[in-house]
């Protein structure tokens, strides 16, 4: 199922690759500041195609698609016939596997032309992430977690960064623009944060700050309002790379919230006991 999941991402990557810097995108705006284009689609079909054809019975959670199986009337219909199936959250059932996918990470930089882009691809069962690929077709740097097996960014190993506390370290973060109301809290937690670190980077691609981290070139990351298919390939990923994946109050209810916090354990620890105040109000 891990090579299905790079081969889907590496075919979702292609078209990224074809598609960008063309001037014919078409760009609509699934909510004010939320763009989607032609590409995106293409992406999920094609990698929603692709796994469903491997998988019939598996279920697929895209960004752009929700939940969709394929037609259980007739297997060989594949990546043809989809039926879709209630809301956008990943439901847990016994024996259910749903595969996450966001077929464009970072849509905006896309729009505008900046490299920095990803296809996000995970695999739950009964719940649980076993396995996550991020692949940024630009570089052509591909990252892989299995869980229980740690993770390998173009087949090197990868481990978080350890720091003893936040001085001197390098995080990323980006802006609640999901949920502006939240940028009050949000610019109280950032200047918390940022008098104790050396840098902070926002660059809009919420996978690639997660594979960053469990990289080591990102000492940590937080973020307010993310959703499932911004997460669930990342997540597994840091913790495969020796770090921690918290809420803002250090619990793991995340995938609920959208509410993230990563890094070395040290380096969570102390970004949720300055956030912690503030994000009582979440
Ligand atoms: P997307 O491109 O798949 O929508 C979390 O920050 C996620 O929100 C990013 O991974 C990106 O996912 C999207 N995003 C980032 N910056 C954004 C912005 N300024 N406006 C809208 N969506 C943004
Ligand atoms: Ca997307």
């Amino acid at each position: 199922m891990l090579n299905t999941a790079v081969r889907a991402a590496q075919l979702a990557g292609k078209i990224i690759i074809r598609n960008f810097e063309q001037s014919a995108l078409s760009v609509e705006e699934k909510q004010k500041n939320d763009l989607v284009t032609n590409v995106d689609r293409e992406c999920e079909q094609a990698v929603r195609d692709f796994i469903l054809s491997k998988y019939p019975d598996h279920k697929f959670l895209g960004e752009e698609g929700g939940i969709q199986q394929a037609a259980q009337t007739d297997s060989d219909s594949a990546g043809k016939e989809r039926r879709p199936v209630k809301g956008k959250s990943a439901p847990k059932s016994n024996g259910e596997y749903v595969w996450i996918v966001d077929p464009i990470d970072g849509t905006t930089n896309f729009v505008k032309g900046i490299p920095h882009v990803a296809v996000s691809i995970a695999l739950q069962i009964n719940g649980r992430t076993e396995l996550g690929v991020i692949y940024d077709p630009l570089r052509d740097e591909l990252f892989k977690a299995l869980r229980g097996q740690g993770c390998e960014l173009n087949s090197r190993r990868m481990r978080v960064s350890e720091n003893s506390s936040l001085d001197g370290t390098v995080l990323a973060t980006a802006f609640p623009h999901r949920k502006r109301e939240l940028v009050t809290t949000y610019t109280k937690i950032f200047m918390r944060v940022f008098n104790e670190c050396a840098d902070i980077r926002r660059a809009g691609t919420a996978s690639l700050d997660l594979a960053y981290v469990a990289a080591g070139r990102l000492d940590g990351y937080f973020e307010l309002g993310l959703k499932p298919w911004d997460i669930a390939a990342g997540e597994l990923m840091v913790r495969e790379a020796g770090g921690i994946v918290t809420d803002f109050a250090g619990d793991t209810d995340y995938f609920n919230s959208g509410n993230i916090i990563c890094g070395g354990a040290k380096v969570v620890r102390q970004i949720v006991s300055l956030a912690k105040e503030d994000a009582k109000s979440l």
